[in-house]
This record gives structure tokens, C-alpha cells and sequence, in this order.
């Protein structure tokens, strides 16, 4: 009878069936995520396949670069208002020095181009308020300063004319905004705040109108308890942009359900279109959900700021993060801060035309690819293009022994490996292990190994999810 329990026991826990293993009841969420796995869509495979890609962040607080009456404020430069606690007043003062060199769109775009990103996000409001073009919905905009014209609206005809696609970076929080609100302590500031999510509706409303080439939107300033306890608001306002452009790109960071999860549902699934988590951080393995890595060259800093301090970012390491973002099966997005007068600082001048000549020469091992389906090995990276047998060994540190690890899966081979069209010796292990004999001369940078696989009946969805 003890036996007849112990197996009754031990097949219960092989199949699942006892009341701890039993999955969590799923929650019914009226608020929740939309969409069960990927968009598969033609506008989302583009994004997917961009890979690499730009911010910029460009306000009035770029005229500051990080100090306030000639202090010096550590703290990222985009939040010089709070930082230095500048009264309303005072930091309208900045309205009337706005005046970026009238070039500074078309030079922005064409760096972006230079540096081999397929899109760029760009900042229409941060946290301070100022719109970068002119709302109909606000004074605190570039029609008040002296430059006058639609700045972010020759920003997005020279990114139309380059052939990179534009993302509107839009900041929910508001410092500026009589009617924002961090929470809603009563009804009178439930009415504010309702007021204050009109304007900031319309004026996304107006964005999209006016610039209907735009691809998507990156919101920020989504944390405060008034948005995040009011997650039937994201929602609304999510439906309500994709009624105007159907094929709209939308970030996780918009989103709370009802339960007041962000990002992902109180079911754990991800609302909106990709992980908008990764802020100057990357996932340790490929994600099942589309995603994106926003990173900054210097520590913190994301609008202009005069002394970087910390590590800042050379190119190999960021060409390093780039491949690494590709073989994980998400987006790069680099950042980089005007200065006031619309010029980019010498430091991400440099970065760009380094990025970009590497990109020039090895782009097509980044744009349009994915993870490889491969174990990733020490000396770097793998990407593979969809269904191609192809693969990409991006190497970043050489090996002592000189050859290069590649694990395939039951069923491939190797057929051929060489560096930029020079065989390489290639020798068979055991178990689909495969070494790369690497040449005595290498390019002084990171360099790209292809590797014609023959991959028999593997290349599935699950070998490079494009
Ligand atoms: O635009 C750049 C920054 O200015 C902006 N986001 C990037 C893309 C930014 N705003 N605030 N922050 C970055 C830092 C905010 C961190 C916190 Fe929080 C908000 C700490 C607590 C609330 C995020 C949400 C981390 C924890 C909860």
C-alpha cells in the first residue's frame, strides 16, 4: 500500500498535478496586455529589423549643460530645473536664448544616417515641459522662443529625406503643467489631473497629425501613482493613438492594468509592443518579447552636459553592446545631447564616424539580424538573418589559442568559415563542436567570421526570430 502511494506520489509530481505545481489562475484584467507572444506585422519587423538606432535628447536644458548661475549639478543634465530648484520664472528665461543653428536638424539627421542607425527617437517634451514643435495646446514651445519655426518638424522631414525612421520620445510626466499631479489625493486633484491627461492626449494626438510619418512613440514619466493607480488611462490613450495610425510602434513603458503593474501585466504578460525596461542595462539572454537597450555614452547623462564625469563609453564597447543587443534579439538605441546652439560635442562627433565606419563594414552582421539560435560563446557574438545559413561570429576578444568555439545544434554542419572572404581553416570536434582557426594577421578591431552552415531541417522559427 506505502509502495502504491510513493508511486501514486512520484507520478503526480511527473505530471504536474500537485496543488503547488497547479499554475497561477490567470487574472481577468480588463486593462491588461492586448496580445498573446511578438507583433508579427510588417511595421514591427522593420522596427525589429533596425537594430541600431539613435536618441536625442534636446531641450531648453541643453542651453545649461548641467549648471545653473554657475554651478556645477552632477546629476544628469536634463533635470537642471529640479536639480537646481529654478523657479518657473527663472527657467522661462531659457525660452528667449533658444536658438539652435538652423542646419542642426539636417546635420542631426545625417549623423544618425553616418552612424548606421536605422531610426532615431527624438525628445518632443521631456520632464520640463518646453515642445520641441508648435502645440496648439501650449505657449511652452518653440513658437516662443526666437527660433520660431517647427524645429522637431525639419527634424523629421531630414530624417524622411535620409531614410531613417522617426520615434517620438514623449515624457507623460510634466513639471511644468499646473494640472499634473504625482498622485490623487482627492477629487479636486482627480480633476486636475483628468484635465492635465486631456492636454497630453491631444497634444500626442496633434504629433501624430502633424507628422504622419512618425513610426511610434517612446513615453517616459509613466512611474507616478496618478498614472500608474489609473492604468485604464495607458490603455485608453493606447487605443486612441493606434485608431490614428493603425501600424503604431508603442513602447512597455506607457502601460499600467488595473492592478497598477507596469511594463507587464498582473498575468506577466507585456503590454504595449516591446520591453521599454532596458534602460542603460542588457538582458543576459534573448527575451521571448521584442525589446529595446537605450544606453547613454557617459554614465547618467542623457541631455547635454558640459563636465561628463565616470566612464564614458568608447566605440568598440558600445559596437560590443550593439552586437551583443542583435544576438539577444533586441534594439540598440545610443544617446547623445545638442548642446544649446543645435552642435554636437567633439566626444559623440568622434563615437559616430567610429560607430559608423565599423557599421559601413559590418553592418549587415546587425541590421536585419537576429539571435542565432546558438549557444553564445566568450570571444563574442552570434546573429543569424532569418532562415539564412548563414552566421555571423562577431568577435570582440581573440582567443590565446587562436581558434574560435562555434557549438552547433544536432544536424548542422559547417561548411565553410572566413574573414571577409578569406577561408579559414575549420576543424570538426565532437558533438557538433566545430573549431575556427583564426589567421596570424586580424583586423585591429572587432572583425566578423561568416559561417555557412548547412542546417539540415533546423532552421525553424526558433533558430532566428526576425
Ligand atoms: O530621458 C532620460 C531621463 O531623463 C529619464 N529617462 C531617460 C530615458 C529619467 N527620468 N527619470 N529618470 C530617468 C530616473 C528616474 C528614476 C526613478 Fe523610478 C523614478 C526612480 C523612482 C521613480 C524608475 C521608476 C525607477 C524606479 C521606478
Amino acid at each position: 500500500m506505502k509502495s502504491l502511494i510513493l508511486i501514486l506520489f512520484f507520478s503526480a509530481l511527473l505530471h504536474g498535478q500537485l496543488p503547488q505545481d497547479t499554475p497561477k489562475p490567470k487574472i481577468e484584467l480588463k486593462y491588461g496586455s492586448q496580445r498573446e507572444g511578438r507583433r508579427t506585422d510588417s511595421d514591427m519587423a522593420r522596427w525589429r529589423g533596425h537594430r541600431l538606432g539613435m536618441i536625442i535628447h534636446y531641450g531648453l536644458y541643453s542651453q545649461a549643460g548641467g549648471a545653473w548661475k554657475g554651478v556645477n549639478y552632477a546629476y544628469a543634465a536634463e533635470f537642471i530645473k529640479a536639480n537646481a530648484k529654478v523657479p518657473d520664472e527663472e527657467y522661462d528665461q531659457l525660452l528667449k536664448t533658444f536658438n539652435p543653428d538652423r542646419n542642426a536638424p539636417k546635420n542631426w539627421a545625417r549623423l544618425a544616417k553616418q552612424m548606421g542607425a536605422k531610426y532615431v527617437v527624438i525628445t518632443t517634451k521631456h520632464h520640463e515641459g518646453f515642445c520641441l514643435w508648435p502645440s496648439k495646446y501650449t505657449d511652452f514651445d518653440v513658437e516662443s522662443t526666437p527660433y520660431k519655426t517647427d524645429f522637431l518638424g525639419e527634424f523629421v522631414s531630414a530624417c524622411n529625406e535620409q531614410g531613417v525612421d522617426v520615434m517620438l520620445y514623449y515624457s507623460i510626466l510634466d513639471w511644468r503643467h499646473k494640472s499634473w499631479r504625482y498622485q490623487l489625493k482627492d477629487e479636486s486633484d482627480r480633476a486636475e489631473f483628468m484635465k492635465y491627461w486631456e492636454f497630453a492626449s491631444s497634444q500626442l494626438e496633434e504629433l501624430l497629425e502633424r507628422y504622419p510619418s512618425v513610426k511610434g512613440f517612446w513615453f517616459d514619466g509613466t512611474w507616478d501613482s496618478s498614472v500608474k493607480s489609473n492604468g485604464y488611462l495607458t490603455f485608453e490613450l493606447e487605443q486612441r493613438l493606434r485608431k490614428i495610425n493603425p501600424g503604431l510602434i508603442i513602447g512597455s513603458r506607457l502601460r499600467a492594468d488595473e492592478t497598477g503593474a507596469r511594463h507587464f501585466d498582473a498575468n506577466g504578460q507585456l503590454m504595449g509592443d516591446y520591453e521599454q525596461g532596458w534602460e542603460r542595462k542588457l538582458p543576459v539572454e534573448p527575451l521571448k518579447n521584442d525589446w529595446e537597450c537605450v544606453m547613454t555614452i557617459p554614465e547618467n547623462q542623457w541631455g547635454y552636459h558640459a563636465k561628463w564625469t565616470g566612464h564614458v563609453k568608447d566605440s568598440i564597447e558600445l559596437i560590443e553592446m550593439a552586437s551583443k543587443c542583435t544576438a539577444l534579439d533586441g534594439n540598440f538605441v545610443i544617446n547623445i545631447g545638442p548642446m544649446g546652439d543645435g552642435s554636437i560635442r567633439s566626444e559623440e562627433t568622434r563615437l559616430i564616424q567610429e560607430i559608423g565606419a565599423w557599421i559601413t563594414a559590418n553592418g549587415d552582421a546587425i541590421h536585419g539580424c537576429g539571435a542565432s539560435g546558438l549557444e553564445n560563446q566568450n570571444w563574442g557574438w552570434l546573429t543569424r538573418r532569418e532562415k539564412a545559413d548563414e552566421i555571423n561570429a562577431i568577435v570582440f576578444n581573440i582567443p590565446i589559442s587562436g581558434r574560435l568555439t562555434i557549438q552547433l545544434r544536432k544536424g548542422e554542419t559547417i561548411k565553410s568559415a572566413a574573414i571577409a572572404n578569406k577561408k579559414l581553416e575549420v576543424e570538426e570536434d565532437s558533438g557538433g563542436r566545430y573549431l575556427i582557426h583564426l589567421p596570424k594577421e586580424l583586423p585591429k578591431t572587432a572583425f566578423v567570421v561568416k559561417v555557412q552552415v548547412n542546417t539540415g531541417n533546423q532552421i525553424t522559427a526558433e533558430a532566428a526570430k526576425i
